[in-house]
């Protein structure tokens, strides 16, 4: 399959010359072909902002919903029909800030479900206010003294979760992009990918070149299996490390949800015998 496949003709990209955004939508692409994944059998997921656009771009099926609420009604979709691919994908405000509390309830539930945060650490679509990974000084027209809060770390908040997957891209490495997003989607269960991505517009301080000098590539020798070191990978930031940091498989929200494990099948699929009996039941007079 070619990533042309997800391509809709003549379609108006409302995204800034230059935004890394034009990025992550090639590498999703690369990854969904070489993943020989049908566009009828995928739905993307997000909620609002710059990045949450990136379903419109897309030959696929999709759910745009509120600011923040991209996961709940992803994990729904997943559940009420296993056999689908779902994809999460938003900024690092949709996600970690209006939608923060559900990022930590799915990590919880451990939907089988790939979450990419293109993460610019800024607001894009309300030009430039502060986002939960804003660096502490970094001055905004809101922020004009420049941020004194902590940012959020999501990637050593998922290992303390101990979220199933957890990795961190770089937009300006299409191929290495493409390749986690493989992992993850080929994983079973939540996995986060954090992907660093330049706000052309409204963050003048970490551009394309700020982070390629401060990222790097994790080495061989990194095993994401193990917790510990997971961790101590996750709390770098000079460098920060890319790759796929935590991998810690276990059984997911759809196994672990009785109802939809009751004779196997997804609700959707289920034969109707029952609710007919049901309604017989309900005619029959006492
Ligand atoms: C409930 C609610 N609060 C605030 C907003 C305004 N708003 C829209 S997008 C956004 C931030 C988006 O930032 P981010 O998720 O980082 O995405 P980017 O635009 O940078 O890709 C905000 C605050 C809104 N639409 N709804
Ligand atoms: S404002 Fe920033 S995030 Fe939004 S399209 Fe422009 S460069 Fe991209």
């Amino acid at each position: 399959m070619k990533p042309e496949t997800y391509d809709i003709p003549g379609i108006d990209i409302a995204w800034c010359p230059g935004c890394g955004n034009f990025l992550i939508l090639k590498a999703l692409k690369k990854a969904l072909a070489e993943l020989e994944i049908d566009p009828k059998d995928l739905v993307m997921v997000s909620g609002i902002g710059q990045a949450a656009k990136i379903p419109h771009y897309l030959r696929t099926n999709f759910f745009n919903g509120l600011h923040g609420r991209a996961l709940p009604p992803a994990t729904a979709i997943k559940a009420a029909n296993p056999k689908l691919t779902v994809i999460c994908e938003s900024g690092d405000g949709d996600m970690y800030g209006e939608g923060g509390n559900h990022m930590l309830h799915a990590i919880r539930r451990n939907p089988d479900i790939a979450c990419i945060v293109h993460d610019n650490m800024v607001y894009g679509l309300t030009k430039g206010q502060a986002s939960p990974t804003s660096r502490m000084g970094f001055r905004t027209p809101v922020q004009v003294g420049g941020v004194f809060e902590e940012p959020i770390n999501p990637i050593a908040l998922a290992v303390a979760m101990d979220a199933s997957f957890v990795a961190r891209a770089f937009s300006g490495d299409i191929d290495g992009m493409a390749e986690i997003i493989k992992q993850a989607v080929r994983h079973k269960g939540f996995a986060l990918i954090d992907v660093f991505q330049p706000c052309v517009s409204f963050n003048k301080t970490n551009t394309l070149q700020w982070f390629k000098e401060n990222t790097r590539a994790l080495g061989d020798d990194h095993d994401p299996r193990d917790r510990a070191a997971a961790f101590a990978r996750a709390i770098e930031t000079d460098p920060f490390p890319l790759g796929v940091i935590y991998v810690n498989e276990k059984p997911t929200f759809e196994e672990n949800v009785g109802l939809y494990a009751e004779g196997g099948e997804p609700l959707p699929f289920r034969s109707l015998e029952r609710g007919e009996k049901l309604r017989e039941l309900m005619k029959t007079k006492v």
